[in-house]
């Protein structure tokens, strides 16, 4: 951690280095899929079960709702800050927040706005008419960008033949009672290193690395860099970080914690991080969040296996409640600097275990358990 001086809009705060150097490496091709394009399904399903990650183009959303959202979110974080408590209240966890991110103590060099998108949508109720208008506008857009995802990725995974199939990730999330969806507006200011800091060794965390808990998130960003993805090692190559390279003319989806257990592995949720701005610019990223309510019992889905080609985790049944198991995850293995525990790194290995004591192959090792 290293305390640096502040910009006038967030207040001074301690910082977590993300190391730069050891990740250096060439560029990651992110995939880039065609929304529209035949074939797009198949193209889902596989940027999801290697990356868990790919930039969606020919979406359908007109500019002008991003880039209402966009100056109207700037002119809000330009507020003193006082005010833009007044108006949306502290983050609990829907509000304004500034440095502290979830309740896991973890911070970043960041503001943000969190808000619900869902029918019964709170939180926002004091914003600025030209804010509130936007984010109204610009939700109702992204929801249907996401759900086009949902119903792709469902397809891809071979559920396509019905229409229950096709629908069955989009309604968990859309038109679904309690479901989790929210809008989360994030702005990261530059920030100036103290003299004699070096850029190069490390950046500035500006929200640190962690999963994201629903079935999908799509992110949209201005032209100001600071994404990064984990790419997974393999037996010939240890994990990564790659940088996103900001398109604000298109989509970013993740796959969330939510949707690797309802694929039972086959489609991977993502670690990834972003890195406070270094030149002169602000980064201001918009995303929307699209999960099941907390007390859904989700368990993987009996699909074909049209997505197969990676194999699926093995006998991983969670017929947990999405509340019980990400407060199972947590409890079982808070992980430093993450701001909320991953299914993947936590729930998986532990079921691996037991699958694997339960065949007589364990040796006592709990290598990949809470790592
Ligand atoms: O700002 C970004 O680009 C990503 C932020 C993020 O990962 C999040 O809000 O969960």
């Amino acid at each position: 951690m290293v305390a640096i001086t502040a910009p006038s809009s967030i207040e001074h705060i301690p910082l977590v280095r993300c190391p730069k150097g050891a990740n250096a490496g060439p560029q990651a091709v992110i995939p880039c899929i065609d929304l529209s394009a035949p074939g797009a399904a198949a193209a889902v399903a596989d940027a999801c079960r290697t990356l868990g990650f790919f930039k969606a183009t020919n979406h359908g959303v007109p500019a002008g709702l991003a880039d209402a959202l966009e100056s109207s979110a700037m002119a809000f974080f330009a507020l003193p800050h006082q005010e833009k408590l007044d108006m949306s209240g502290p983050a609990r966890p829907l509000g304004y927040g500034s440095k502290s991110i979830g309740s896991n103590g973890d911070v970043g060099w960041l503001e943000y706005l969190l808000l619900s998108a869902g029918a019964a949508s709170s939180g926002g109720a004091a914003l600025p008419a030209a804010l509130r208008a936007a984010v109204e506008a610009y939700t109702g857009a992204v929801r249907g960008v996401g759900c086009r995802v949902m119903e792709l990725m469902a397809e891809g995974l071979g559920l396509g033949a019905s229409e229950e199939g096709r629908c069955v990730l989009r309604r968990m999330v859309v038109g679904c009672e309690g479901s989790d969806e929210m809008l989360r507006v994030n702005h990261y200011p530059p920030c100036l290193l103290p003299p004699g800091r070096d850029r190069d060794e490390c950046g500035v965390t500006g929200f640190g690395e962690h999963t994201d808990p629903q079935i999908i998130s799509v992110l949209r960003s201005n032209c100001t860099a600071g994404l990064q993805i984990l790419l997974r090692g393999d037996y010939s190559s240890p994990a990564r970080w790659v940088p996103v390279p900001p398109d604000p003319d298109s989509f970013f989806v993740n796959v969330g914690d939510s949707l690797q257990v309802l694929t039972n592995g086959r489609f991977r949720s993502v670690k990834h991080r972003v890195l406070a701005p270094e030149g002169e610019e602000s980064r201001l990223s918009v995303i929307y969040f699209g999960g099941p309510a907390a007390s859904q019992r989700i368990a993987p889905l009996d699909h074909g296996d049209a997505g197969g080609g990676a194999e699926p985790v093995q006998g991983v049944h969670l017929g947990g409640t999405v509340g019980e198991t990400m407060a199972g995850a947590v409890a079982a293995a808070p992980m430093d600097g993450d701001i909320c525990a991953s299914w993947w790194d936590v729930i998986i290995p532990r079921a691996m275990l037991c699958i694997e004591a339960v065949d007589g192959r364990i040796s006592g090792s709990t290598s990949s358990y809470g790592s």
